[in-house]
């Protein structure tokens, strides 16, 4: 038998399943005249699911381990730039300048120490020459030259031809030469007025029994004798050159 075929009857089995769940027995019998009492029919398909239920409550925390701290985070974007900050503090003095009269470049350290060794060398040279007399030290070359070229050696080594100028002055030459030396002085612009260098009087002199005499053709130069006198001779002469200097 097809599928066809049997649904009809299918049909009617369903239509007397319905009835038979909500009709009575007493219905039955006023409902159901032709198909009167039949055996009862098979049971029905199971109605649909019911609603979901309302939300139960929430249920107890687990009992587990807490994990542990996971790692950090990767670094965020830089942020915005702040607002400006506070001037710096004031700055250190600079150096002096240069001054238009002075180099003022030496500290007073490094002057101080070219002051030390001055004064070291000047004690050398009073050590060994030994002819200081106050400010002023008398010094020989050894040679014998005229008054002229004299007087450009001394001033060549800024100093001026000796001219004792009081008797410790005398004798500090005459402790220094063994020979016949020029003196600073010279009569040559007035006869028989001596002067120093500069054209001064002089306001000391220590002559020779007789001198000076102007002897021969003139004599206008001096010379400082062995025994500390003087002579006036010829300036065209040669003897031992002789300054002096300031220390
Ligand atoms: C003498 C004497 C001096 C003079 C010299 C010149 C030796 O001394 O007359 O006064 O200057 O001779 O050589
Ligand atoms: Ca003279
Ligand atoms: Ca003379």
């Amino acid at each position: 038998m097809s599928l066809f075929s049997s649904l009809p009857l299918l049909l009617l089995s369903v239509v007397a399943a319905c009835y038979s769940e909500t009709v009575t027995s007493e219905d039955i019998q006023k409902t159901c005249p032709v198909i009167a009492c039949g055996t009862p029919g098979i049971n029905g398909f199971p109605g649909k699911d019911g609603r979901d239920g309302t939300k139960g409550e929430k249920g107890e925390p687990g009992q587990g381990l807490r994990g542990l701290q996971g790692p950090p985070g990767k670094v965020g974007p830089a942020g915005n730039s702040g607002p400006p900050g506070l001037p710096g503090a004031k700055g250190q003095k600079g150096d002096p300048g240069k001054s238009r009269d002075c180099d003022c470049s030496l500290a007073a350290s490094e002057r101080e120490a070219l002051r030390l060794e001055l004064d070291r060398i000047n004690k050398w040279l009073t050590f060994s020459l030994g002819k200081k007399v106050g400010q002023k030290i008398f010094l020989t070359n050894g040679e014998k030259m005229t008054f002229d070229r004299v007087k450009a050696l001394c001033a060549q080594f800024q100093g001026s031809m000796a001219i004792p100028r009081n008797a410790e002055e005398n004798r500090a030459i005459q402790n220094l030469v063994k020979e016949e030396a020029l003196l600073g002085i010279t009569d040559e612009k007035t006869e028989g007025q001596f002067v120093d260098l500069t054209g001064s009087r002089l306001t000391y002199m220590n002559w020779n029994n007789g001198e000076p005499n102007d002897a021969g053709s003139g004599e206008d130069c001096v010379v400082f004798l062995t025994n500390g006198k003087w002579n006036d001779i010829p300036c065209s002469s040669s003897f031992l050159a002789v300054c002096e200097f300031s220390v």
